[in-house]
Formats: structure tokens, sequence, C-alpha cells
């Protein structure tokens, strides 16, 4: 079964057009970097390359080349955000895997030990908090 097209009318396209506000914690020639506003664990990331693909079937592997080391990067400065025993990282493909942003996208979520995951597309975060976890990862990363 083929894949939609892609569609630039997405919340993240939206997001990378700054058509509507997101807390962004890291921006380069290829990727953006914010928060996930339903976090499935405080620091929660969503690294998102601005060339446009709805996933990984459609997505050009040099933008792939060029999006993993952001996401290297993100794990790293949110595991020590957090204070984080592990990092899971996890992308989503058709609504089938779970998929509702059609705008390929890698979710960067520290883990600890004993304590669950928050439901994939759960409760919306309170924007104050947002904001302060943006801002203990943007220390990390030295901006
Ligand atoms: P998925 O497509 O299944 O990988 O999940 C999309 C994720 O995007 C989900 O964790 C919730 C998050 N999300 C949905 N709408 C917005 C939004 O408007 N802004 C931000 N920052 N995140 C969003």
């Amino acid at each position: 079964m083929t894949s939609a097209a892609y569609d630039d009318s997405n919340i993240f396209a939206k997001i990378l057009r700054g058509e509507i506000p997101s807390h962004r914690i890291y921006e380069d020639d290829h990727t953006v970097a914010f928060m996930d506003v339903m976090p499935q664990a405080p620091g929660h990331v969503l690294v998102v390359p601005k060339a446009p693909s709805r996933n990984i079937f459609d997505a050009d592997p040099t933008v792939l080349a060029q999006t993993i080391p952001v996401v290297q990067k993100i794990a790293k400065a949110v595991k020590e955000a957090f204070d984080a025993d592990g990092v899971l990282i996890c992308q989503f493909n058709e609504p089938a895997a779970g998929q509702s942003v059609f705008h390929l996208h890698f979710h960067v979520i520290p883990r600890h030990e004993g304590v669950a995951l928050k439901p994939h597309s759960g409760k919306m975060e309170d924007g104050g908090v947002l904001a302060a976890n943006a801002e203990k990862i943007k220390g990390e990363l030295g901006n």
C-alpha cells in the first residue's frame, strides 16, 4: 500500500514556517528541535528536518543523514538536563504505527528507572512548564 503525499498544512510545517508558536531549543540549516506539547515525560523533544517529507518512506537519505546527528546531540542534552537514566528515541510511520502529524520527526524522551512513560499524544502540558524545560535543555546545549 502506498502512503499519501506530503501535505504542507500539517502542524509541524506551520511551526517550521513560524505560523504557530513552539518552544524551540535548537535550529540549524537543516533541522529544528522543539518541545512536544503532549510530553510522554518531562523534557520530551521533537527533532524535525526542515525538508518536507511525510515520514521515513519518502524521506531523502541525505536529510536522514543530516538529522540523526542532531537527534544524538539532543539526546545527550536531555540526558544531562533531566539527569535521566536513559533516553528513548522513537519515530512513527503512518497511522497504523501511531503517527498523527505527517511531517517526519523523531521523538527524544528522557527516561528514569521505575517511572512509567505517559501515553503517546496524551495530555497537553502547561506552557510555563514547557518553557522552563526548554530553558534547561538550551542550557546544556550552550544557547
Ligand atoms: P506522532 O505523529 O505520532 O509521532 O506524534 C506527534 C507528536 O506531536 C505528539 O507527541 C504530540 C505532538 N504535537 C501535536 N501537536 C503539536 C503542536 O502543535 N506542537 C508541538 N510542539 N507538538 C505537537
